[in-house]
């Protein structure tokens, strides 16, 4: 499976959505339950991963469930912890682009990429970005937080990723964020850069998930939503706003 081309193929049409499934928040079996469930209500993919607390088991036994109930792609998506599974289809390969450490933007890149290449890993090039209030990512991450009204900061840096070359810019405002990245920010970038614009942190409705899409927003990640016991209909709402935009 080819992932970029299967997610750019979807976004000429219509705007996309990823269920992020963080192994850490339930176990393979209820992560299992999750992903069927996201896979029947029309989720064009998976991420798996987050920002601590992943380790080699937890990661691969969750990929693996994730992959028994469904044939989308699952994507890596990393965090401060080293750990991997062969059984990815593709990986985030992130450089968090305002972090005031070098690791996050490219030392630890550097030091995975021989790895990488060697076992043929396919990665997906993401010029990452950390919004207001940033929650854990932003703190692991060591993250110089872009303020929620300073577009035009968001807007350099989007237009740095695109002439860097990066295959799709991530606008994020942090897993369990009680705001989401600003429409307005999202509208500005998707007028500076011609890239995929994928936007994640804080969506929980189809009334913002709309909102997103409208503003110009390529691939919408939700994560939170799913860890709610009850989380199917919202997911669901979610899911049919994004396609139907
Ligand atoms: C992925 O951090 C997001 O970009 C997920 O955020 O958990 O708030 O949906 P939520």
């Amino acid at each position: 499976m080819h992932v970029r081309s299967i997610l750019d193929e979807i976004i000429t049409h219509r705007p996309a959505h990823l269920t992020l499934i963080d192994p850490v928040k339930q176990s393979p079996a209820r992560a299992s339950e999750i992903a069927e469930n996201a896979d029947k209500f029309g989720t064009d993919g998976f991420l798996v991963g987050g920002s601590s607390g992943v380790y080699q088991a937890n990661l691969s036994e969750t990929v693996d469930a994730v992959k028994r109930v469904s044939k989308k792609p699952v994507i890596f998506f990393p965090g401060q912890d080293k750990a991997y599974s062969l059984s990815f289809d593709a990986m985030l390969y992130l450089s968090l682009l305002n972090s005031r450490n070098v690791k996050y933007v490219i030392r630890s890149q550097a030091e995975s990429a021989l790895l990488l290449k060697k076992l043929n890993v396919e990665v997906l090039s993401t010029g990452y970005i950390i919004v207001s209030p940033g929650m854990r990512a932003g703190d692991v991450g060591e993250v110089d937080l872009i303020r929620r009204e300073d577009i035009w900061v968001a807007n350099g840096y989007a237009a740095a990723a695109e002439m860097l070359g990066f295959n799709y810019l991530y606008l994020e405002c942090g897993s369990g964020s009680p705001v989401t990245v600003p429409p307005e920010m999202v509208r500005a970038v998707k007028k500076t850069v011609d890239m995929p614009v994928i936007v994640g942190g804080g969506i929980r409705t189809a009334g913002v998930a709309r909102q997103l899409i409208a503003a110009g927003a390529d691939i919408l990640v939700t994560g939170t939503v799913v860890e709610r016991h009850e989380y199917k209909q919202r997911l669901s709402e979610i899911i049919t706003a994004v396609h139907s935009a």
